[in-house]
Formats: structure tokens, sequence, C-alpha cells
């Protein structure tokens, strides 16, 4: 597996697939989750509801991932995972490792090849930047999977840094 790491928006990666830092309603919000939504058109915010109707009453838990397409996007699918609000009161970091993998699973699922991971947890749910990219780097690479390429897609200069140091 190779993984690469970039500064820039996940909404317009060319991969197989990207990983949405969604909310277990999986019903949009703000972060990466808007702007996804937002650029890739209604037709994934449908397929959610259908998701929601069938699978998950109760929302998506933390730590679990489930696909739809990726509407207008040019990736293909959107991998939606829900990340862990960060505490620091209870170690919640195999939660957000689990996001990964779960992601990676379902990504193999599918036959994509190509992934791209925003920082998930790292935004509105808190998680301090240098443990998430240990966590989200560990957990990629200890994963056992098909997917040759891993892309980290980091928004800003800070978090960039961050995942280039640990990697
Ligand atoms: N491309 C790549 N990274 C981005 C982009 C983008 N277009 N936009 C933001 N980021 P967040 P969370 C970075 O808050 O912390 C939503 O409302 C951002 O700088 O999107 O997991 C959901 O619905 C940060 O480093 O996700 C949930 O309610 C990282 O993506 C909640 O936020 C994650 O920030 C999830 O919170």
């Amino acid at each position: 597996m190779e993984i690469t790491l970039v500064q820039g928006d996940i909404t317009e990666q060319r991969v197989d697939a990207i990983v949405n830092a969604a909310n277990s309603s999986l019903m949009g919000g703000g972060g990466v989750d808007g702007a996804i939504h937002r650029r890739g058109g209604p037709e994934i915010l449908e397929e959610c509801r259908k998701l929601r109707a069938a699978r998950y009453g109760k929302g998506l838990p933390a730590g679990q991932a489930v696909a739809t397409t990726a509407g207008r996007l040019p990736a293909r699918w959107v991998i939606h995972t829900v990340g862990p609000v960060h505490s620091t009161s209870e170690d919640r970091s195999e939660l957000l490792a689990s996001c990964y993998v779960a992601s990676l699973r379902v990504a193999e699922e599918l036959g994509a090849g190509s992934v791209a991971f925003p920082a998930i947890s790292t935004g509105i749910y808190g998680w301090p930047m240098d443990d998430a990219a240990r966590i989200a780097l560990d957990a990629v690479r200890r994963a056992d999977t098909s997917v040759e390429d891993v892309r980290f897609v980091l928004f800003d200069r800070t978090a960039y840094t961050a995942f280039e140091s640990r990697l």
C-alpha cells in the first residue's frame, strides 16, 4: 500500500472512494460532511435516507462505515464513517482507529483501489491533530486490505504538517 499526503479539498480528489467524517444521523452537517453533500448533490442524501430507513434507524454507530454514490463528485463512492467526539475522561482511540479500518473494509468490498481520507474527528469533534494523525496512520498501516492507494487529504498546513511528521 502506498500512503500519500495532500493538502487540499477532499471533494476534488480523483480517487475511487472518498471518506466522509459524518455524524450518526447520516443526514449531513458542517465541515467536510457539508462540503461533500454540497458539491456531490442531493443523490448522496437520498441514498443516506434509504440506508437509515433500511439499516440504521438508530443511526450509524461511531467507528462503523457505509457507502453511497458520490453523486456529482469525481470519486465513484462516498464512504460515510462516524468518528468519536474527543474526550479527556475516556480513551476513544480504538473507535477512531476503527473508522479507518472499517472504511477500508467497505472500500475493499466495493472494489475500490484508491481511497482518500480526511482527518476524521479533528474538526467539530475536537480531536487534537497530532494524536489523530498518529492513530490514523497506525490504523491504515496495520490494516489488512487490498486497497493500494491511501491518500490523506489535509485541509490546512497545520494538519498536513502533523501528518507529515508522523509519516
Ligand atoms: N476537505 C478536506 N478536509 C476538510 C474539508 C474538506 N473539504 N473541510 C473540512 N475539513 P469536521 P469531525 C477538515 O468538522 O471533526 C460535521 O458536522 C477539517 O479541517 O468536518 O469528524 C458532521 O456532520 C478537519 O481537520 O469533522 C459531524 O456532525 C477535518 O476535516 C461532525 O462535523 C474533520 O473536521 C464531525 O466532526
